[in-house]
């Protein structure tokens, strides 16, 4: 019995390891128990949002702490993976200026907030710039842009093949990627 039980617990912690090296599709990248796609080719945002949702994801969302930064050395994350290019994400204020939010639903956390030096501007003329995107060359510090120009982004889904599904739909209604 004892050699079964054991059997069992090695199975199972086997299935979980096993597990959480396959929640990823090909080309998408983990970190932390979600998914993200870097794309190679540009588009506008709301182009860029329909690709996302076409992959069951949403432009990336900044959630916590984690996403920005990797403890160990306080490097972003998000710049580790970008090198000096400018990525679209999630942030937006299209239907109200300045009222900031992300494109997967979830709230838009001051407190995690990462704007370059100057920035929201809103520059321009009408409609200004209601986009925000990830600056590589500068940290991954964030910027707003014309929702109309055309750049890479990164989509982003919760993977909920490495937490429970109760967890996986607290976590966000908006991030598919489970269903
Ligand atoms: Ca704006
Ligand atoms: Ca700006």
């Amino acid at each position: 019995l004892i050699g079964s039980q054991r059997l069992i617990a090695g199975f199972l912690i086997f299935s979980v390891s096993y597990a959480s090296h396959l929640i990823c599709h090909e080309g998408w990248r983990e970190n932390e128990n979600k998914c993200y796609f870097f794309s190679t080719d540009t588009k506008s945002w709301l182009e860029a949002q329909s690709f996302c949702l076409s992959q069951r994801s949403n432009l990336m969302s900044i959630q916590d702490i984690h996403e920005r930064v990797r403890l160990q050395t306080h490097t972003l994350w998000i710049r580790t993976q970008i090198d000096a290019e400018i990525y679209w994400f999630g942030l937006n204020d299209r239907i109200a200026e300045n009222v900031w939010e992300w494109a997967d639903g979830d709230t838009y956390n001051e407190h995690l907030s990462f704007w370059a030096p100057g920035q929201p501007d809103n520059w321009g003329a009408e409609p200004g710039e209601d986009c925000g995107q990830v600056l590589g060359g500068s940290y991954g510090q964030w910027n707003d842009e014309n929702c109309n120009v055309k750049r890479k982004y990164i989509c982003k889904h919760v993977n909920c093949k490495s937490t429970s599904y109760t967890h996986c739909l607290l976590m966000s209604h908006a991030q598919v990627g489970c269903s």
